[in-house]
């Protein structure tokens, strides 16, 4: 079957790579249990981006938004990380020079136990402060709709980056730097679309790096890359990493 023989392919690949890069999206927590934003049953097939997850809307009902993330922190926190994501744990344990550039906010890789992860998205459990910028960790559930900042009263807001907001300027950095310099790049359930991060799969390649894609369905990348697996990343990912070896 033309499947297994892609497997046995990638597997070789990452046999052989010194540098292996990961980038993700939602897809990978499909099956824990997380929504996915778009498609049939994606959050914005309920919602729009533009009421929830840009700065304007943030300005406009904060309530609203933070309404949005309550729910999300309550669901994230009451799932577990997939095969997909231990999946990478091992994978990383195999290869020292891993990184895990993730679209997610919903912090189960690291729940996992990945370590090397850049969440180029941010973070569900962070918030900001938007008058004095402070950063803190916060995994209450549920926070108030207007929570405020311990130093100073100001408004907080989730440490994600919406629609219209750069990314973290290192973070990027970073993963463009590992898209570059990497020899093979896993790229796990995302529907490519939203830029910066989709570009990512496309500098590796333009840069030497086998790419391999693993989705539910065909991307607008699936023609530019080295192979794509269609199948769900619970099942596909450990058969990948199963047998790698460490040599
Ligand atoms: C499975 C599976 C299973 C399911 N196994 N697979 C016009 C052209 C180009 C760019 C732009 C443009 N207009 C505006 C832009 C820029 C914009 C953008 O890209 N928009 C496009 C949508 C057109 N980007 C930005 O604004 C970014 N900032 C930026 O560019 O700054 C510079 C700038 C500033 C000012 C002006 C212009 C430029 C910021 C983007 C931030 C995205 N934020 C979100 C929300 C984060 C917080 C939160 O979670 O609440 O990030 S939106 C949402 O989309 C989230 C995700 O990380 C991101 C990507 O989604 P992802 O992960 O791909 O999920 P899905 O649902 O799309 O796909 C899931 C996939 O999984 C599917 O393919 C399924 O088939 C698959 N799947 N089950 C395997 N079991
Ligand atoms: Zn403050």
């Amino acid at each position: 079957m033309n499947r297994n023989k892609d497997i046995q392919r990638i597997r070789r690949r990452l046999e052989k790579a010194e540098k292996v890069a990961v980038l993700t999206g939602a897809g990978i927590s499909a099956e824990s249990g997380v929504p996915t934003f778009r498609g049939q049953d994606g959050i914005w097939k309920q919602y729009r981006t533009t009421d929830l997850a840009t700065p304007r809307a943030f300005e406009r009902n904060p309530w609203l938004v933070w309404e949005f993330y309550n729910w999300r922190r309550q669901l994230i926190a009451n799932v577990q990380p997939n095969p997909a994501h231990y999946a990478l744990v091992t994978l990383e344990k195999q290869k020292p020079g891993f990184i895990l550039v993730t679209q997610n906010v919903d912090g189960l890789h690291t729940r996992a136990g990945s370590k090397n992860v850049l969440e180029i998205h941010g973070c569900l459990w962070e918030v900001r402060c938007t008058r004095c910028h402070t950063l803190s960790r916060n995994e209450k559930i549920e926070l108030p709709d207007l929570p405020t900042c311990e130093r100073c009263g100001g408004l907080l807001r989730p440490h994600v980056v919406w629609f219209g907001e750069s990314l973290d300027y290192q973070l990027l950095n970073a993963a463009i730097e590992a898209a570059q310099s990497c020899d093979v790049m896993l790229v796990v359930g995302t529907s490519a679309v939203v830029q910066p991060a989709a570009s990512l799969a496309l500098q590796a390649k333009a840069a030497g790096a086998f790419v391999a894609e693993i989705n539910l369905e065909r991307t607008v990348h699936s023609g530019h890359l080295d192979v794509t697996l269609v199948g769900p990343a619970g099942k596909l990912l450990p058969q990948m990493v199963q047998v790698v070896s460490t040599q």
